[in-house]
């Protein structure tokens, strides 16, 4: 079992250059700007402050890299989906996807964060769709399941486990502020992390 609560800061990567070494294992968190994939890291490790939770969405054009263990790594990917970035940021994020996605070996799954009012939106799709056209494993965390009622909540996971059949794709509710699903969050990552 990893121990989520030892997760330290390790680098940043705004070029390729400058990926952490891709020796180990490492499970990426990505999704559109706002969705709570800062909150939902905080969360899981249990440590407030270690993403930073955004005021300013769309700023963060860094991969940032976390130590969970050594050898295993968890990454925060930047956020897309933002309208007011500039043209030359949004090629400058789909070269690094790219670069990251196609060179990382480690990379043992990617933990897709989105917003459980709006569900999986055409730009998860489509990440969605490379990601597993690599045979990659995907989680989706339908985040902020506090701001919905039961009957929503269950309509948006069965939506979105339907979008992903085909790919067999997992999904669950998650909410940081109701301490929702965080147990199941890492039992995913532990599975990814420590499978033979
Ligand atoms: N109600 C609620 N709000 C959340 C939750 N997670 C994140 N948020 C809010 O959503 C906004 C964006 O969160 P953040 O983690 O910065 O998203 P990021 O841009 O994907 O990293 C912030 O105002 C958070 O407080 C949650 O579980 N419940
Ligand atoms: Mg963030």
């Amino acid at each position: 079992m990893t121990n989520y609560s030892h997760a330290k800061f390790m680098t940043s990567a705004a070029e390729p250059h400058q990926l952490a070494p891709d020796t180990g294992r490492e499970i990426a968190f990505a999704g559109r700007s706002n969705s709570g994939k800062s909150t939902a890291i905080n969360a899981i490790t249990q440590r407030t402050g270690l993403a930073r939770v955004s005021r300013t969405p769309g700023r963060t054009q860094l991969i940032n890299f976390f130590e969970l263990a050594p050898e295993r790594r968890l990454v925060y990917l930047p956020g897309y989906g933002f309208a007011k970035v500039p043209e030359r940021v949004r090629l400058h994020w789909l070269q690094l996807m790219e670069h990251y996605f196609n060179v990382r070996e480690s990379l043992v799954g990617l933990m897709l964060i989105v917003d459980s009012r709006r569900g999986l939106g055409a730009q998860d799709v489509t990440m969605l769709e490379w990601i597993l056209a690599q045979d990659r494993s995907v989680h989706v965390l339908l985040t902020k399941a506090d701001k919905l009622n039961r009957q929503d909540s269950v309509r948006v996971l069965r939506e979105t486990l339907a979008a992903g059949a085909d790919a067999a794709i997992s999904a669950q509710l998650f909410s940081a502020h109701n301490k929702q699903g965080i147990e199941e969050a890492r039992d995913v990552m532990d599975r990814w992390l420590n499978q033979t």
